[in-house]
Protein backbone atom coordinates (compact mmCIF):
# COMPACT_ATOMS: atom_id res chain seq x y z
CA UNK A 1 0.00 0.00 0.00
CA UNK A 2 0.89 3.44 -0.55
CA UNK A 3 -0.73 6.79 0.85
CA UNK A 4 1.40 9.34 -1.41
CA UNK A 5 0.44 11.11 -4.20
CA UNK A 6 3.83 11.04 -6.89
CA UNK A 7 3.81 14.18 -5.95
CA UNK A 8 3.84 14.49 -2.67
CA UNK A 9 6.61 11.63 -2.95
CA UNK A 10 8.63 14.41 -5.27
CA UNK A 11 8.53 16.91 -2.94
CA UNK A 12 9.20 15.06 0.06
CA UNK A 13 12.48 14.16 -2.04
CA UNK A 14 13.29 17.08 -3.39
CA UNK A 15 13.00 18.49 0.50
CA UNK A 16 15.12 15.55 2.32
CA UNK A 17 17.82 15.95 -0.91
CA UNK A 18 18.24 19.31 -0.18
CA UNK A 19 18.84 19.46 3.76
CA UNK A 20 21.48 16.69 2.62
CA UNK A 21 23.02 18.75 0.11
CA UNK A 22 22.88 21.88 2.04
CA UNK A 23 23.59 20.01 5.80
CA UNK A 24 20.61 21.49 7.67
CA UNK A 25 17.82 19.75 9.85
CA UNK A 26 14.71 18.66 8.76
CA UNK A 27 11.38 18.30 9.50
CA UNK A 28 10.22 14.50 9.96
CA UNK A 29 8.33 13.26 6.68
CA UNK A 30 5.74 11.85 9.44
CA UNK A 31 5.07 15.23 11.25
CA UNK A 32 3.67 15.76 7.51
CA UNK A 33 2.18 12.55 6.39
CA UNK A 34 1.43 10.62 9.88
CA UNK A 35 -0.14 8.33 7.53
CA UNK A 36 2.80 7.49 5.27
CA UNK A 37 4.15 3.84 5.14
CA UNK A 38 7.29 1.90 4.19
CA UNK A 39 5.98 1.78 0.64
CA UNK A 40 5.74 5.45 0.47
CA UNK A 41 9.29 5.59 2.75
CA UNK A 42 11.02 3.74 -0.16
CA UNK A 43 9.47 5.64 -2.79
CA UNK A 44 10.60 9.03 -1.93
CA UNK A 45 14.34 7.38 -1.11
CA UNK A 46 14.15 5.93 -4.72
CA UNK A 47 13.07 9.59 -5.85
CA UNK A 48 16.29 10.84 -3.83
CA UNK A 49 18.00 8.39 -5.92
CA UNK A 50 16.98 9.19 -9.12
CA UNK A 51 17.00 13.18 -8.68
CA UNK A 52 21.24 12.03 -7.72
CA UNK A 53 21.61 10.00 -11.43
CA UNK A 54 19.42 12.52 -13.28
CA UNK A 55 22.70 14.70 -12.16
CA UNK A 56 25.23 12.40 -13.39
CA UNK A 57 25.86 11.20 -9.66
CA UNK A 58 26.57 7.63 -10.17
CA UNK A 59 26.05 4.30 -7.38
CA UNK A 60 28.29 3.38 -5.71
CA UNK A 61 26.77 0.88 -4.01
CA UNK A 62 24.14 -0.03 -1.08
CA UNK A 63 24.12 -0.37 2.35
CA UNK A 64 22.22 -2.02 5.04
CA UNK A 65 20.89 -0.33 8.61
CA UNK A 66 19.91 -1.49 11.50
CA UNK A 67 21.18 -5.04 11.60
CA UNK A 68 22.51 -5.58 14.99
CA UNK A 69 21.24 -5.02 18.27
CA UNK A 70 23.49 -2.16 19.48
CA UNK A 71 22.63 -0.06 16.46
CA UNK A 72 18.50 -0.91 16.95
CA UNK A 73 18.98 -0.08 20.70
CA UNK A 74 20.74 2.88 20.33
CA UNK A 75 18.02 4.26 17.55
CA UNK A 76 14.74 2.82 19.62
CA UNK A 77 13.70 0.99 16.05
CA UNK A 78 14.02 -2.99 15.46
CA UNK A 79 13.55 -3.59 11.71
CA UNK A 80 17.02 -3.44 9.19
CA UNK A 81 16.64 -1.16 6.05
CA UNK A 82 18.48 -0.76 2.97
CA UNK A 83 19.52 2.88 1.68
CA UNK A 84 22.24 3.48 -1.61
CA UNK A 85 25.86 4.89 -1.32
CA UNK A 86 26.48 7.61 -3.91
CA UNK A 87 29.69 8.07 -5.47
CA UNK A 88 30.73 11.10 -3.78
CA UNK A 89 29.76 9.43 -0.18
CA UNK A 90 33.24 7.73 -0.85
CA UNK A 91 36.61 8.73 0.97
CA UNK A 92 40.10 7.24 0.79
CA UNK A 93 41.46 5.64 4.13
CA UNK A 94 43.54 7.61 6.01
CA UNK A 95 41.68 10.76 4.33
CA UNK A 96 39.63 13.87 5.84
CA UNK A 97 36.04 14.52 6.38
CA UNK A 98 34.99 17.70 6.02
CA UNK A 99 32.30 18.22 8.75
CA UNK A 100 31.18 21.81 7.22
CA UNK A 101 29.21 19.51 4.47
CA UNK A 102 27.59 17.03 7.44
CA UNK A 103 24.70 18.13 10.22
CA UNK A 104 26.25 16.33 13.29
CA UNK A 105 28.02 12.71 12.13
CA UNK A 106 28.70 9.67 13.46
CA UNK A 107 30.77 6.66 12.54
CA UNK A 108 29.83 2.89 12.68
CA UNK A 109 32.65 0.15 11.85
CA UNK A 110 31.15 -2.07 9.29
CA UNK A 111 31.96 -4.99 7.65
CA UNK A 112 31.55 -4.57 3.67
CA UNK A 113 31.27 -6.83 0.55
CA UNK A 114 31.41 -6.76 -3.00
CA UNK A 115 29.96 -9.30 -5.00
CA UNK A 116 31.07 -11.34 -7.91
CA UNK A 117 27.60 -12.79 -9.19
CA UNK A 118 24.06 -11.43 -8.88
CA UNK A 119 21.68 -12.34 -5.83
CA UNK A 120 18.25 -11.98 -6.39
CA UNK A 121 16.07 -12.86 -3.55
CA UNK A 122 13.42 -14.65 -2.32
CA UNK A 123 15.35 -17.37 -0.77
CA UNK A 124 18.93 -16.23 -0.26
CA UNK A 125 20.86 -17.42 2.41
CA UNK A 126 23.94 -17.27 4.14
CA UNK A 127 25.51 -19.87 2.11
CA UNK A 128 24.47 -18.46 -1.64
CA UNK A 129 25.52 -15.19 -0.45
CA UNK A 130 29.08 -16.46 0.59
CA UNK A 131 29.15 -18.33 -3.04
CA UNK A 132 28.52 -15.13 -4.26
CA UNK A 133 30.90 -12.58 -2.79
CA UNK A 134 34.04 -11.56 -4.11
CA UNK A 135 36.04 -10.19 -0.71
CA UNK A 136 35.10 -8.91 2.09
CA UNK A 137 36.77 -5.38 3.48
CA UNK A 138 36.45 -2.84 7.02
CA UNK A 139 34.46 -0.22 6.45
CA UNK A 140 33.44 3.15 8.49
CA UNK A 141 30.23 4.52 7.33
CA UNK A 142 29.67 8.19 8.66
CA UNK A 143 25.89 8.57 8.91
CA UNK A 144 24.28 11.82 9.42
CA UNK A 145 20.35 11.59 9.62
CA UNK A 146 19.11 14.51 8.30
CA UNK A 147 16.39 14.75 11.65
CA UNK A 148 17.29 16.82 14.39
CA UNK A 149 19.25 14.60 17.33
CA UNK A 150 18.88 11.79 15.03
CA UNK A 151 15.44 11.55 16.07
CA UNK A 152 13.36 9.97 14.03
CA UNK A 153 11.00 6.68 13.34
CA UNK A 154 11.51 3.92 10.65
CA UNK A 155 8.92 5.39 7.64
CA UNK A 156 11.31 8.66 7.96
CA UNK A 157 14.61 7.17 8.24
CA UNK A 158 13.78 4.89 5.60
CA UNK A 159 12.90 8.38 3.02
CA UNK A 160 16.29 9.67 4.67
CA UNK A 161 18.37 7.20 2.72
CA UNK A 162 18.75 5.37 5.95
CA UNK A 163 21.30 8.29 7.15
CA UNK A 164 23.82 7.83 4.57
CA UNK A 165 26.75 10.66 3.64
CA UNK A 166 30.08 9.10 3.38
CA UNK A 167 31.93 5.89 3.94
CA UNK A 168 35.64 4.81 3.60
CA UNK A 169 36.67 1.69 3.02
CA UNK A 170 40.07 -0.56 3.95
CA UNK A 171 42.25 -1.33 1.53
CA UNK A 172 43.13 -4.85 2.86
CA UNK A 173 40.61 -7.60 1.49
CA UNK A 174 39.77 -10.94 2.38
CA UNK A 175 38.13 -14.39 0.34
CA UNK A 176 34.96 -15.32 2.58
CA UNK A 177 36.40 -18.59 2.75
CA UNK A 178 39.63 -17.79 4.40
CA UNK A 179 38.15 -15.99 7.50
CA UNK A 180 35.39 -16.71 10.15
CA UNK A 181 33.54 -13.55 9.99
CA UNK A 182 31.07 -14.42 13.15
CA UNK A 183 34.02 -14.29 15.09
CA UNK A 184 36.21 -11.62 13.97
CA UNK A 185 36.61 -8.72 16.63
CA UNK A 186 35.99 -5.35 15.50
CA UNK A 187 37.72 -2.50 17.75
CA UNK A 188 36.41 0.96 17.05
CA UNK A 189 39.16 4.22 18.05
CA UNK A 190 38.35 7.75 18.78
CA UNK A 191 41.82 9.78 19.18
CA UNK A 192 43.85 6.24 20.40
CA UNK A 193 40.94 5.27 22.83
CA UNK A 194 38.54 2.41 22.71
CA UNK A 195 34.81 3.50 22.12
CA UNK A 196 33.39 0.52 21.44
CA UNK A 197 34.10 -3.33 20.63
CA UNK A 198 32.57 -6.07 19.19
CA UNK A 199 32.22 -8.97 16.79
CA UNK A 200 31.11 -9.57 13.44
CA UNK A 201 28.41 -11.63 14.71
CA UNK A 202 26.55 -8.98 16.35
CA UNK A 203 25.19 -8.37 12.44
CA UNK A 204 22.20 -10.71 12.71
CA UNK A 205 24.42 -13.80 14.05
CA UNK A 206 26.65 -13.32 10.45
CA UNK A 207 27.04 -9.97 8.08
CA UNK A 208 26.50 -12.08 5.20
CA UNK A 209 22.61 -12.76 6.99
CA UNK A 210 22.28 -8.81 6.58
CA UNK A 211 23.05 -9.00 2.49
CA UNK A 212 21.08 -12.21 2.08
CA UNK A 213 18.10 -9.90 3.78
CA UNK A 214 19.40 -6.95 1.84
CA UNK A 215 18.82 -9.56 -1.04
CA UNK A 216 15.46 -11.07 0.04
CA UNK A 217 13.55 -7.32 0.50
CA UNK A 218 14.89 -6.38 -3.10
CA UNK A 219 13.43 -9.48 -4.73
CA UNK A 220 10.01 -7.87 -3.39
CA UNK A 221 10.48 -4.87 -5.62
CA UNK A 222 11.51 -7.35 -8.53
CA UNK A 223 15.20 -6.23 -8.37
CA UNK A 224 18.49 -8.28 -7.52
CA UNK A 225 21.65 -7.29 -6.01
CA UNK A 226 24.00 -6.82 -9.30
CA UNK A 227 27.26 -8.98 -9.80
CA UNK A 228 30.33 -6.03 -8.33
CA UNK A 229 27.78 -4.46 -6.04
CA UNK A 230 29.90 -2.97 -2.97
CA UNK A 231 27.02 -3.37 0.13
CA UNK A 232 27.98 -2.02 3.72
CA UNK A 233 26.24 -4.59 6.13
CA UNK A 234 25.65 -2.32 9.29
CA UNK A 235 27.16 -0.93 12.26
CA UNK A 236 28.29 -3.82 14.70
CA UNK A 237 28.53 -1.75 17.58
CA UNK A 238 26.32 1.72 18.41
CA UNK A 239 27.47 4.30 15.90
CA UNK A 240 29.83 6.82 17.58
CA UNK A 241 29.05 10.75 17.57
CA UNK A 242 32.51 12.68 16.19
CA UNK A 243 34.03 16.32 16.00
CA UNK A 244 35.93 18.22 14.37
CA UNK A 245 39.35 17.52 15.06
CA UNK A 246 38.52 13.77 16.13
CA UNK A 247 40.58 10.87 14.74
CA UNK A 248 38.70 7.57 14.08
CA UNK A 249 40.31 4.31 13.49
CA UNK A 250 38.88 0.95 13.24
CA UNK A 251 40.82 -2.34 13.50
CA UNK A 252 38.83 -5.53 11.86
CA UNK A 253 40.79 -8.97 12.81
CA UNK A 254 42.44 -10.56 9.85
CA UNK A 255 40.53 -7.42 7.76
CA UNK A 256 43.39 -4.29 8.90
CA UNK A 257 41.97 -1.12 9.41
CA UNK A 258 40.65 2.07 8.49
CA UNK A 259 41.07 5.12 9.60
CA UNK A 260 39.82 8.67 9.06
CA UNK A 261 40.29 12.55 10.20
CA UNK A 262 37.43 15.07 11.00
CA UNK A 263 38.32 18.18 9.53
C1 LIG B 1 20.21 4.73 10.43
C2 LIG B 1 21.30 4.06 9.65
C3 LIG B 1 21.86 2.86 10.40
C4 LIG B 1 23.64 1.06 10.43
O1 LIG B 1 24.73 0.67 10.04
O2 LIG B 1 23.00 0.47 11.33
C5 LIG B 1 23.08 2.28 9.80
C6 LIG B 1 20.73 5.52 11.59
O3 LIG B 1 21.05 4.92 12.62
O4 LIG B 1 20.79 6.75 11.50
O5 LIG B 1 23.67 2.75 8.85
MG1 LIG C 1 25.65 1.89 8.64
Amino acid sequence: MSTLTQDQVAELAEYLETCELEAKDAQKVTDRYPDMDFEDAYAVQYAIRQRKLDRGTRMAGLKVGLTSRAKMKQMGVETPIYGFLADYFDRPDGGDIETDQLIHPKVEAEIAFVTKAPLKGPGVQVGSVLAATDFVLPAVEIIDSRYENFRFDLVSVIADNASSSRYVLGTQVARPQDIDMRHLGVVMERNGEIVELGAGAAVLGHPAASVALLANMLGQRGEEIPAGTLILTGGVTAAVTVNQGDNVNVRIQDLGSVGMRFV
